[in-house]
């Protein structure tokens, strides 16, 4: 670690207070007045493990960069004398003795025991811990028992808060901003100065936060209630400034506003940049966006195609889709030269194990470029993970297992050893060398997106066969006890 440049450095620091108690909530003694040295933040994010990929001592994560740790830092450029260490686990080793005056650990369901531990392992050692992210806002009692403090939802306003209350040794315990009333909202420039490590798409942007639909199965109507867009100028601006002519927008619905997104696209036109996102399988009727999509740069587009089956779309509240347009959205893609991937989720209710092989077929038939399956998971916190828990069929409690690839939920007309079995056995049809070549052949878009997506993949059965984790189809768990300290 660079100590001279992060300003953070391993051992016992003088600067950082006597060690305080972990169960001592909110009030540490602020760093010290004679400070002569900035605050030092450490920004880190668990280990999400599965994008992984390692060679000897080199740490790739397969997908894009997220957005979270750099937003963070870039939302305090007006503060004077902070010093940001940002640390991805999933491309970095974690900086165990780390010190710092102020520790912020985002929070994924996946990755929220890891990130706990994180925290018990920093307050012990008497630094101040405040989590955010996903999983805090869904779960927010569980999170404050690991936590000085904890955000709720968007951090735009609270983040800054939360520094200013920290260096006067006065953190709250509850940070809340109310969502932006116009549904319009104002991020400045990320710090991806401070982002290290090696992503496949190292670029990334969000121009919105939020979907308009209510898909069941989904986190994000659970925690952003409405459709929220950034000015187009500032995406814009925020575009130009990255390095290369590829990026990713990391949005989880990019279309949902249809405004929006023509003003967004027309703009970035003239940048001569190549990027992908995700939309819904909509776009397929909109022919003036799929023209202005491919002249815009869009190379990919993440589709949440879900099921096969019009029942089982019915059954997650994504009665939009139309299995029978499906074919015509993925050639339309195709004719305007931008690759689909197409997420398909397994183990829905009305699936028997006849799913696995229709989706595989079907996947071979339409020319799927980059297929994705995941498991049917409800997320803690969510209205679908309480109905499930109600009717008994939450099988694990242990949030390790939420990576949408174990079977944590109960399947109607299967077994979930033939689930976990039928899963993996999808993944490894889909993604044999027979069948991407099958797929990809005559196929004139992006051959070279679509290759290193598909070998992604290759790499991620190897391992779902092969990594000890995924030998079982859950860890089964009882459910967690209510938490000790209760926040509000
Ligand atoms: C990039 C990304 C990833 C990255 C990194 C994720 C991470 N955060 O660790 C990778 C590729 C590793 C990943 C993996 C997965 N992901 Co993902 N991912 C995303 C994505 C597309 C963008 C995240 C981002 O950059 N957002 C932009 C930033 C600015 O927003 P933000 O992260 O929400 O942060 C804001 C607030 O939440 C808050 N905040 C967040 N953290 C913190 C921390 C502190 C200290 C504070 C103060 C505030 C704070 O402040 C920020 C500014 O307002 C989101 C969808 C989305 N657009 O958010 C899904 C999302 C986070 N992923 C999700 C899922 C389900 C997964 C996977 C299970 C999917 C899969 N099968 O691959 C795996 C999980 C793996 C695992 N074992 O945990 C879900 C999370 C659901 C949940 N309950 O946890 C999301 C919300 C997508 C969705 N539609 O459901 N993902
Ligand atoms: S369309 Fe996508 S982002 Fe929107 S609620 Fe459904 S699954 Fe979630």
């Amino acid at each position: 670690m660079d100590t001279e440049k992060t300003g953070l450095r391993t051992g016992v620091d003088e600067g950082a207070g006597e060690p305080l108690a972990p169960e001592t909530p909110g009030i540490f003694p602020p760093p010290p007045p004679n400070l002569t040295r900035p605050m030092r933040i450490l920004l880190l994010m668990p280990d999400a493990r599965m994008h992984k990929f390692r060679l000897g001592r080199r740490v790739w994560s397969l997908r894009e960069a997220p957005l979270t740790l750099t937003t963070l830092a870039g939302l305090t450029a007006g503060e004077p004398d902070l010093d940001y260490q940002l640390v991805d686990g999933s491309v970095e080793d974690l900086p165990l003795e780390a010190v710092a005056d102020l520790i912020g650990i985002s929070v994924i369901t996946g990755n929220a025991p890891r990130a706990y531990a994180l925290a018990d392992h920093f307050r012990m050692r008497g630094i101040p811990v405040v989590l955010g992210g996903v999983h805090v806002t869904l779960l927010p009692e569980e999170a404050a028992a690991h936590a000085d403090a904890i955000v709720l939802g968007m951090a735009e306003t609270t983040w800054p808060q939360v520094v200013r209350d920290a260096r006067a040794g006065r953190l709250e315990r509850i940070y809340q901003a109310p969502p932006p009333p116009d549904a319009v909202l104002h991020v400045p420039l990320p710090r991806r100065d401070l982002q290290a490590g090696r992503y496949a798409m190292p670029a990334s942007a969000q121009a919105t936060r939020g979907c308009n639909h209510r898909c069941e199965f989904c986190v994000v109507p659970a925690i952003w209630q409405k459709f929220y867009t950034r000015p187009v100028a500032d995406v814009v601006r925020d575009i130009r400034a990255m390095p290369g002519r590829r990026f990713a927008f990391n949005d989880v619905s990019l279309l949902e506003n249809r405004e929006y997104a023509l003003e967004l696209f027309t703009a970035l036109i003239p940048l001569r940049k190549e990027w992908g996102g995700l939309c819904t399988a909509d776009i397929g009727k909109d022919p003036e966006m799929l023209e202005l999509l491919a002249r815009s740069g869009c190379r990919y587009l993440l589709i949440g195609f879900e099921s096969l089956s019009e029942k089982g779309l019915l059954s997650i509240r994504k009665g939009f889709n139309h299995v029978d347009q499906y074919r015509e959205v993925v050639g339309a893609l195709h004719d305007h030269g931008i690759s689909v991937q197409a997420c398909f989720v397994l183990g829905l209710d009305g699936d028997t194990t006849a799913v696995f092989k229709e989706t595989v077929d079907w996947v071979n038939a339409a020319r799927i470029d980059i297929p994705r399956y995941s498991l049917y998971t409800a997320f803690p916190g969510t209205p679908l993970f309480r109905k499930l828990d109600a009717q008994g069929r939450i099988l694990s409690y242990n949030w390790d297992d939420y990576d949408t690839m174990h079977v944590t939920v109960k399947p109607l007309l299967m077994s979930p050893a033939e689930l976990h079995e039928g899963f993996r056995w999808t993944y490894r049809e889909t993604f044999r060398v027979r069948g991407i070549l099958r797929r990809m052949r005559g196929c004139s878009v992006n051959s070279l997106i679509n290759l290193v997506g598909n070998g992604a993949y290759r790499l991620f059965v190897h391992r779902l066969y092969h990594d000890e984790r995924f030998a079982l189809p859950c860890r089964p768990s009882a459910p967690p006890p209510p938490p000790v300290s209760c926040p509000a």
